[in-house]
């Protein structure tokens, strides 16, 4: 799954029309899902012949199985099918869909060049772009959507740029090598946080994302630790911390799978141990120690992971597994919160139906019953969480406390 923008531009006929149908084409291609879509501009053409009507632009955001130059002829079929002839360079056209960026891919050959080699040029672009993701990185020019913006209208940012609310923030994400937690760490790091990764044991998983973090412009390094083992937890703490020489950010998220592999198969009992182990324990144990140091050095904020169906319950093993281990994380980080304030923030997040490696393979019964039971009509993805977890350790936020987020799709039960 890679997220890309694409560019939309119409100067032919009924122009918010082309957008509108390109859009609900988009919206039906398989493999494509539209995130988000930025306002409508009107711009004056740039280039072409004399006398072309003025443009609506707009970009799209999109998360996508398909490769680069499949979503391409997505794209192109979709010019086609809105009767788009091409005839001069730069002339007018009913609909003009281009590939701007394709995660952090650099790649060029004759069909495609990503990123678009106009891009960082062009305002009719780099607005509505700055509009759904100032602080993305330009991954050759290595500079923010929202600085190139400001360069082609004669200005430079001083400070921190828009979307880049964290720079300068040290964060480290516990279990971040797959699934939600490598969602938060890459998150983070778009908003400028430097982020340490954590893992249990697979150094190469680890790697690949701490090269995907620096990516986004920061600084990542690796740290392997068993948090079932409570003096694994202390070493982690003190390693991460002598690190950068201090930390601001701290994320427990990992949590032991008991859903898929081998565990899936283990007796109640062993499951219960190893969520009260991993999840739990040191949850406790990794707060403490890195909340006691946050306060001494004058703040920081702590974020944990519940789950929301904790409060509400759950039939069956998992329900009454999931309830126990995350209602613990829940009822004491509100307890750690007060214990820490006003220095350090302690909140949690408690996640409903996010589609990770179990919900992947889930039965159909399954997908029906996240469908039904979620007023939003689709799982979760770790994207949503991600993006929780970026506000509520963000300045923004600066006022909440000893807070549960449920991050669920609008269950309220
Ligand atoms: N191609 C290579 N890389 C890409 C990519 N990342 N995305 C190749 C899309 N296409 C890519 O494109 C020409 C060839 O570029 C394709 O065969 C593809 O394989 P095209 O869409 O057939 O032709 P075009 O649209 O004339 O070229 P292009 O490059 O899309 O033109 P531009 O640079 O986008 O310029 N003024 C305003 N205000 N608003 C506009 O939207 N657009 C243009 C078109 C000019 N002036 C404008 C606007
Ligand atoms: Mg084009």
């Amino acid at each position: 799954m890679t997220i890309a923008y694409i560019a939309l531009g119409s100067n032919l006929g009924a122009r918010d029309d082309y957008l509108r149908r390109a859009l609900s084409a988009l919206r039906q291609s398989e493999g494509i899902e539209v995130l988000r879509v930025s306002p409508v501009y009107e711009t004056r053409p740039v280039g072409g012949p004399a006398g072309q009507g003025a443009y609506l632009n707009a970009v799209a955001e999109v998360r996508t199985q398909r490769g680069p130059h499949d979503l391409l002829v997505v794209l192109q079929n979709i010019e086609q099918q809105l009767g788009r002839e091409r005839r001069e360079k730069d002339g007018p056209r009913t609909i003009d869909l281009d590939l701007l960026l394709y995660g952090d891919l650099v790649h060029q050959d004759e069909r495609l060049t990503i990123p678009h080699p106009r891009l960082h040029e062009r305002p009719f672009v780099l607005q509505p772009l700055a509009q759904l993701a100032p602080g993305l990185l330009h991954p050759v020019l290595k500079c923010s959507i929202a600085e190139l913006l400001a360069e082609q209208q004669g200005l430079r940012l001083y400070g921190s740029a828009p979307g880049r609310e964290l720079v300068g923030r040290r964060a480290l994400v516990t279990g971040s090598t797959r699934g939600i937690g490598r969602a938060i760490a890459l998150e983070l790091a778009a908003a400028g946080a430097d982020v340490l990764v954590h893992g249990r044991s697979s150094r190469q998983a680890a790697e690949e994302t701490a090269e995907r973090v620096r990516l986004a412009g920061v600084r990542s390094a690796v740290r392997l630790a068993d948090l079932a083992d409570a003096e694994a937890c202390r070493r982690l703490v003190e390693e991460a911390w002598t690190c950068w020489g201090g930390l601001d950010v701290w994320i427990n998220n990992a949590g032991a799978d008991t859903l898929t592999g081998e565990a899936a198969s283990w007796s109640f009992e062993r499951k219960l141990r190893e969520l009260l182990a991993v999840d739990v324990t040191a949850t406790i144990i990794l707060s403490r120690e890195i909340g006691r140091r946050m306060r001494d050095a004058g703040g920081g904020v702590i974020l944990n992971m519940g789950w929301d169906q904790a409060e509400s319950g759950m039939e069956g093993d998992s329900g009454e597994l999931f309830a126990a281990s995350k209602g613990a994380i829940m009822a004491f980080s509100r307890s750690l919160a007060l214990s820490l304030a006003p220095a350090v923030r302690v909140n949690c997040l408690a996640p409903g139906w996010i589609r990770t490696a179990w919900g992947e393979r889930a039965s159909l019964a399954w997908q029906e019953r996240v469908q039904r039971e979620t007023p939003l009509r689709r799982w979760g993805r770790p994207e949503d969480v991600a993006a929780a977890a970026r506000w509520l350790v963000s300045p923004a936020a600066e006022f909440l406390t000893g807070q549960i987020l449920r991050v669920n799709g609008g269950v309220v039960r």
